[in-house]
């Protein structure tokens, strides 16, 4: 993994050209770019190895579902240029299993959620995040991905998944902060909408950078 900058841009953008726009200016600024449902649902599936061209891409379609779905979700993003997936740990050992042999297979990296930045998510995945942490360890992930906005958390999945990278998402308009998520533990932040809702991008992203040097 590329743990240059620390931070990952996530591209919640809604057009082709903002988002080819965005990547371009901000390709030295971050280690990755990070696709998700609202941009592969506006753009199409191509935009993936488009912005692959300017940056490393992660995909992150949270993947879901059983173990052959798993699998032929993993290759087609991985197929069309993705450098890394997103995949849910709560759908169980099988599932993410098959995730983590396709990235094996295209030598791209896996992610595997255990816990989300947002409120909903202390009410069920907050409770299992711990097992979910420790399963998908055991599974072969690369890293984690596991919430900013409760750093506390960080410091726990941390002492779980030991050298596997935690990827945070949740910083800025979340209200998570940036330097107390790394501190916590966290090796790269995932930064959306402050940078790309911001009238100077470049500029928010380098106001980060600098919080975190
Ligand atoms: O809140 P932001 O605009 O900085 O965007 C955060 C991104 O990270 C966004 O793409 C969202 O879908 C993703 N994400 C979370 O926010 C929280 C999670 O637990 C996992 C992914």
């Amino acid at each position: 993994m590329i743990l240059n900058s620390r931070l990952i841009l996530a591209l919640d953008v809604l057009s082709r050209d903002r988002a080819l726009h965005l990547a371009t200016a901000l390709k030295d600024r971050v280690d990755y770019v990070k696709v998700g449902y609202p941009l592969i649902l506006a753009a199409g599936l191509d935009i993936v190895g488009e912005i692959a061209r300017i940056a490393p891409v992660i995909a992150d379609l949270k993947i879901a579902d059983i173990p052959n779905t798993n699998t032929l979700i993993c290759e087609e993003v991985l197929d069309s240029g993705a450098a890394g997936i997103i995949a849910h740990a709560f759908v169980g050992r099988d599932s993410l299993s098959a995730c983590v042999e396709a990235a094996r297979e295209a030598g791209g990296l896996v992610f595997a959620v255990t816990e989300m930045s947002h409120p909903g998510a202390e009410e069920l995945m907050g409770p299992a995040a711990e097992r979910l942490a420790r399963m998908a360890a055991d599974c072969g992930v690369d890293g984690v991905v596991a919430p900013a906005t409760r750093p506390e958390r960080i410091s726990l999945v941390r002492s779980i998944v030991g050298e596997r990278a935690i990827i945070s998402p949740g910083v800025g308009v979340q209200g998570g902060s940036p330097s107390a998520a790394l501190k916590a533990g966290a090796d790269s932040l995932i930064v959306g909408r402050s940078i790309t809702e911001s009238p100077n991008p470049a500029a928010s992203a380098d106001a980060i950078l600098r919080e975190i040097r």
